[in-house]
This record gives C-alpha cells, structure tokens and sequence, in this order.
C-alpha cells in the first residue's frame, strides 16, 4: 500500500524503510507513527524480506515527534490515546533485525527511534541528542531507559538534562552507534550490513536477537540459561546440519530457515 510519510523499498531480502517527511526533517507525527508500524508489522509478516532497515534523509534521520502537533494536546489527550506506545510496542515485537542508518539530526523521538531498532550504523554527519528537556518535556518513547543502557548514567544523565547533541565520533566511542562511515557510504554500508544479516539462517538470527534482547530484561544467570537452551534449540534445525556440513566441506551453507 502507498504511505504518506514514508516510503518503502524491498531489494535482495531487505526492506528498507525511509521517513519522509522533508518538510518537518521527518518529525514524527501520528500518522508516520501509524503507517511506520504497519510497515513494519508487513515487512516482518513477508517471507522475501530477512532484514530490515530504517533510514531517513542526509540532513535528519528524525529531528523528534512533531512539535506542531503536540504542542496543542492536553494530559487527558495524550494519556487517553497513550501517544506513541503503538511504536515501542512495534519496535519489540518484530523478530526480524532492524538496523538504523542514520544522518544529519537524530534528535528526540528521532534518537528513541533509533536505539529502538537492533542497532545503529551512523554517518559522520550524525547528531543525536534528547532536547525534550528544552521544551518542558521529557523523552517518552524510551529515552531515559535505553540511552542509559547504551552510554551508561553519566553521559545519559547528561543528555537528558542538558540536552545537548553528541557527534558520531563521541556516540561511536559511547558504545551509541556500532559503526561510523562517511556520509556518503551510508546506505552502502548499512544495506551491506542487512544483505550480511539476510545470508544467515533467519532461525538462528532471531534467536540471536531474541537472546540479546533478553539481557536488558533478566538476570545473568537467568540470561546464559535462556541462551543456553536456545543454543541447544538450533540443534533441532536443519539450518545447524547445513552450516556446519559446509564448514567442513568448505563450501557456502545453503540455509532454508529449517
Ligand atoms: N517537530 C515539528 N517540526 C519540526 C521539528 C519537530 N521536532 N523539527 C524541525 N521541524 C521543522 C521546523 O519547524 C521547520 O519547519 P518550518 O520552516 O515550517 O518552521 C523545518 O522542520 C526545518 O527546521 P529548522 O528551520 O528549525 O531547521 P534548522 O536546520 O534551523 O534546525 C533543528 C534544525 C536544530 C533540528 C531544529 O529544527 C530543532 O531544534 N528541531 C526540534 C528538535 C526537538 O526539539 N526535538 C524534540 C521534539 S519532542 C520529542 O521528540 C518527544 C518524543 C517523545 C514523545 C513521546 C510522547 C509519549
């Protein structure tokens, strides 16, 4: 179906998916928050697409929800249509990867959106940062819970009451982002990223990605144990038969998601 505020390509088992909406440097509205979680509910539900990629435009990745449509809502409004929880609620249910190829602003909503997705891969152009505080606000769409995850209290702590923006390189070196290229290779990179993910067996990818996410939400020892009997898992598969019959033949495994 033809969305307004994003559009969305399918090439080589990889969806990629691009805010659009140039005028407002892709601030988020209730529209792009709706039509972005049904893409991404299609995307995940269609068996040619292995991966996923949420992009923006060389000046903003997102430059945070739309100010222009918040501005006027009041608590019972915002409360009553629990604003912008569809999103959060998207984000984690989708099993296949999502990787965020970002530029230019990555600010607000823009930034949550980001560490929403698996992980992010950032041009030198890059800027992120959680200026809600500017605005009276707080972070609402998981700001002030996975930042700190990503960065650690101090450097959390500090963008959310400073509100300052953090260049590729610091948010590189704050562990943020998980590569950093020229502006220019961006999408190259990034699409080569999710065409790496695409090859693998989707089986072991989304439990790779389960088993990861579960780390932000158990204890250790419960984490190694949940992982631990995923590992044992894969041996039920013949995706496991095939990748390691290949090793030893030395040849290209051949997965079928089996
Ligand atoms: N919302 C709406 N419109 C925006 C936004 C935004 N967040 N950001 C930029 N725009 C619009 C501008 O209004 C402008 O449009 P117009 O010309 O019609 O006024 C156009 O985009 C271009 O912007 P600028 O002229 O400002 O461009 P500059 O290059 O001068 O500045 C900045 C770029 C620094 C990014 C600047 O636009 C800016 O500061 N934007 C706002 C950043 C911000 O405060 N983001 C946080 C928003 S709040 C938020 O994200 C909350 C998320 C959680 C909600 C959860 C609810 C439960």
């Amino acid at each position: 179906m033809a969305f307004e505020t994003i559009t969305v390509e399918i090439e080589d088992h990889v969806a990629l998916i691009r805010l659009d909406r140039p005028e407002a440097l892709n601030a988020l509205n209730r529209e792009l928050a709706g039509e972005l979680c049904q893409a991404l509910r299609e995307a995940d539900a269609n068996d040619k697409v292995r991966c996923i990629v949420l992009s923006g435009s060389e000046k903003a990745f997102a430059a945070g929800a739309d100010v222009k449509e918040m501005a006027r809502l009041r608590y019972v409004e915002v409360f009553g249509d629990n604003l912008f929880a569809g999103l959060n609620d998207q984000f984690a249910a989708t099993r296949k990867p999502i990787v965020a190829a970002v530029a230019g602003y990555v600010l607000g909503g823009g930034c949550e959106l980001a560490m929403a997705c698996d992980f992010i891969i950032a041009a030198d152009t890059a800027k992120f940062g959680l200026p809600e505080i500017n605005l009276g606000i707080i972070a609402g769409i998981g700001g002030t819970q996975r930042l700190v995850r990503a960065v650690g209290k101090a450097k959390a702590m500090d963008m959310n009451l400073t509100g300052r923006f953090m260049n590729a390189d610091e948010a590189e070196r704050a562990g943020l982002v998980s590569r950093v290229v020229p502006a220019k290779k961006l999408m190259e990179e990034a699409m080569g990223a999710a065409q790496k993910i695409a090859e693998k067996s989707q089986i072991s990818v989304m439990a790779a990605k389960e088993a990861v996410n579960r780390s932000f939400e158990t204890t250790l020892a419960e984490g190694i144990l949940f992982e631990r009997r995923l590992f044992h898992s894969m041996f039920a598969t013949e995706d496991q038969k095939e990748g390691m019959a290949a090793f030893l033949e030395k040849r290209q495994a051949q997965f079928r998601d089996k």
